[in-house]
């Protein structure tokens, strides 16, 4: 058995004709987004690393790596996703900083 995949079009061709044309099936790549996390002098450097560790799945040196550049050079990558989960993990950082009083900033770039 021969499966046909994809969508056909059947175009008029004049009396008693038709042509079939393949359309390309259309799959495209969604945008990514870049989040970032940014310094500041009052965020405590271990609750930099918790936030890491906790929405963006790092694991404690990884953590401290992305702290300590973000520390040194005024901000860093957590990681690279799709529209909608990163506008959640800014939202998620955000309110987590702002429940424990830190002026701690979250923002998301597309790449
Ligand atoms: N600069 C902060 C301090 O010295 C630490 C810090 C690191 C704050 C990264 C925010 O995104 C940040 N306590």
């Amino acid at each position: 058995m021969i499966a046909a995949t994809g969508s056909r079009r059947v175009e008029d061709a004049g009396p008693g004709a038709a042509v079939v044309t393949k359309t390309r099936p259309k799959v495209k790549r969604p945008s990514l987004y870049r989040v970032l996390i940014l310094n500041d002098d009052y965020t405590p450097m271990e609750f930099v690393v918790h936030v890491l560790e906790q929405f963006f799945s790092k694991d404690r040196e990884a953590a401290t790596r992305i702290m300590l550049h973000v520390h040194n050079h005024g901000a860093g990558e957590c990681g690279v996703y799709t529209y909608e989960v990163a506008e959640t993990k800014v939202t998620q950082v955000m309110d987590f900083a702002r429940k424990h009083q830190h002026p701690l900033q979250c923002v998301m770039e597309k790449k």
